[in-house]
């Protein structure tokens, strides 16, 4: 047990005590704590719960599987515990060999599937204390961590999935990987934990430039934009860095601030927030506009309430104008004026596409993100086949797709064979509605879950097919995504049709995002079952199919006619340029 000081930690009159993970992150000597010695603990499966909280830092997450939990009590057993592990993957970059090696370590030491989260990494699950770092070395190998993939830090940091499509796109992924790496904690913890690094002699303090000795008040999310394609969904971004092309070249970014989606049901106070566009930077000055905003959250974010430490809230406290000037004081830059941007789409390009400089790439559309053999459907093998033969690289995407990418002519019809021998080559003629879903992971892995999300979404997006089917709508690219919370992992409030668990079986149904993530949606209806929402949404979609004006998205159709003009929903920054 930690003993919680008073601190004044916002500017707020009275001083409130702070939260626990301070005082846990303030007493781990950068991240170390006891976990070196829990780890290796093998009386128990489990480790400790200021260790559990430490061990998000270092890419982990203590779980247990709640399918298993009913029966494990009557029996009078302990949960079934493992843990997930979260890779560190920049712009979702992996080379063939780490494919192999990934692919290899989830068969051996983890569920066995590999599954893509929606910010361009892998996650493992079910992997049992003992195997931790059996996995952690594995990856380390091919040079993987998962140093800073969670935590109160830089998390992994998206960027556009397809750099070879132009020189442009190869640099704003250079710019995303150097501030992931600029921006990563400094201390050895983790390699001498896991890697059994040896310990800094006498285990004195180190120095951690950036973060200091508590870290951030919360998680901090950055990613990279290239217009039209709003495929990382920047606006939900603590950070984002929007290019600006002029003349074919990269004249800089727009950067944004302040954007978040996780809430709580019924708590007014949280909500989701769509970031500020504060302004024009040249490509140079990234990692210092990026370390002027981490630090001014660092300083300024509410370390007594973590419901209130994400940086849109201490945007929303202290106001757009004071961040901006505290960010150019510390950072010696004055932003420009906004340059046009225009965003027209969220979906991943699919199937085959030439790129800039003569090599192809192949988008391959994979449900959730999940990749693991079922019958019928072998995803986990055939992408371990095109793994050992393809000699460009892999791109995950924002969402939860892969993009097979740098393939020489010679090996293009190599990768189709095998993609045809597991009949993957059809995976693509999905309806568009499917090509877009997406849903987070929730049960059974997921504390949190309120509902069912992954598991749920063949049979949601089966029932919206036959809707959109009947409404002739069968082409339309309406995006779908569900949550089994309202953390919102799978950022259900930038969809056009957006279910938000609350309870077994039960979603709040929100409507009304724009298809190109410039719009929150609203909430329709609070609490209703899947096919309930069948019988409310058939008719609005039978109605916008034959009343929509040329052009017009789902989203936007029910911003303008179903819902009510009055029923605001959560505040939203500077309404972004489009
Ligand atoms: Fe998330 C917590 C899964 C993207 C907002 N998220 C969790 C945890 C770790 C549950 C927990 O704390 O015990 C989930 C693990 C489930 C599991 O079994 O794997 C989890 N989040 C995911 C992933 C895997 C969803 C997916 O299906 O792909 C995504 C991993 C991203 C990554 O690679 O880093 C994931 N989470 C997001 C996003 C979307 C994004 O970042 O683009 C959000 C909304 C954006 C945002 O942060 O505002 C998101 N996750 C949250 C929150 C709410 C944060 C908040 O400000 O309120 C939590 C809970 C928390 O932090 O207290 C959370
Ligand atoms: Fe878990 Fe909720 Fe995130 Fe889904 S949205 S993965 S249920 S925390």
């Amino acid at each position: 047990m930690y003993i919680h000081a008073l601190a004044m930690t916002t500017d707020s009159a009275a001083p409130k005590p702070l939260a626990a993970n301070e005082g846990m992150k303030s007493a781990s000597n950068f991240l170390r704590g006891n976990l070196k010695a829990e780890i290796a603990d093998a009386t128990t499966a489990t480790v400790s719960a200021d260790s559990e909280q430490l061990t998000k830092f270092h890419g982990l997450y203590q779980q247990d599987d709640r399918d298993q939990r009913v029966a494990l009590k009557r029996a009078g057993k302990d949960k079934a515990y493992s843990f997930m592990l979260r890779v560190r993957l920049p712009g979702g970059k992996a080379t063939p060999r780490q494919w192999i090696v990934l692919d290899d370590l989830a068969g051996r030491v983890a569920s066995p599937s590999l599954r893509i989260t929606t910010r361009q990494t892998f996650q493992f699950h079910g992997v049992l204390k003992g195997d931790l770092k059996k996995l952690i070395k594995g990856m380390h190998t091919v040079l993987l961590d998962s140093i800073a993939a969670c935590g109160d830090v830089n998390r992994n940091v998206m960027a556009p999935p397809n750099p070879e499509r132009s020189p442009v796109l190869e640099q704003v992924y250079a710019h995303a990987k150097a501030w992931s790496e600029y921006a990563l904690p400094k201390t050895r913890a983790y390699h001498e934990i896991w890697l059994d690094e040896e310990l800094v002699a006498g285990g004195e303090p180190e120095h951690e430039p950036m973060y200091g000795g508590t870290y951030l008040p919360r998680k901090f999310k950055t990613a990279f934009a290239l217009p039209p394609s709003n495929d990382v969904d920047i606006f939900s971004q603590d950070l984002g860095f929007i290019a600006v092309v002029e003349n074919g070249r990269l004249a800089g970014y727009n950067v944004t601030v302040g954007g978040g989606l996780g809430m709580s049901h019924g708590n007014a106070e949280t909500h989701p927030r769509l970031a500020d566009v504060v302004g024009f930077i040249t490509p140079d000055q990234v990692n210092a506009i990026g370390e002027a905003v981490l630090t001014t959250q660092r300083d300024h974010g509410d370390r007594t309430n973590r419901k209130h430490a994400r940086l849109k809230y201490t945007i929303e406290d202290k106001g757009i104008a004071w961040f901006k000037a505290e960010v150019e004081k510390r950072s010696g830059i004055t932003f420009g004026g906004v340059r046009p941007f225009h965003f027209t789409t969220i979906q991943d390009p699919h199937g085959w596409h030439r790129n800039a400089d003569g090599t192809w790439f192949y988008g391959l559309h994979i449900l959730s993100g999940r990749i693991n053999d079922v019958p019928g459907w072998p995803m986990k093998t055939a992408l371990r086949e095109i793994a050992r033969v393809h000699t460009g690289d892999f791109r995950l995407t924002p969402s939860q797709n892969v993009t097979i990418s740098g393939v020489t002519a010679a090996q293009k019809p190599v990768i189709d064979a095998i993609l045809a021998k597991h009949g993957l080559d059809k995976e693509n003629n999905r309806s568009r509605l499917r090509l877009n879903a997406l849903s987070c992971v929730a049960l059974p892995t997921c504390g949190l879950a309120l509902a069912e999300s992954e598991r749920w979404l063949p049979d949601i997006l089966a029932k919206f097919e036959t809707v959109l089917d009947e409404a002739g709508l069968k082409d339309d690219a309406i995006s779908l995504r569900v949550t089994g919370c309202p953390n919102g992992c799978a950022r259900p409030y930038l969809a056009e049709i957006g279910f938000v668990g609350k309870a077994p079986g039960k979603y709040a149904l929100y409507l009304g995002a724009s298809y190109n993530g410039t719009r929150l949606n609203r909430l329709y209806a609070p609490s209703l079952t899947i096919d309930e929402a069948i019988v409310k949404l058939t008719p609005i979609i039978k109605r916008f199919a034959l009343e929509r004006n040329e052009g017009e998205g789902f989203g936007d159709w029910c911003d303008r006619v179903i819902l009510p003009k009055d029923a605001t929903f959560h505040s939203i920054g500077t309404q972004p340029v489009v």
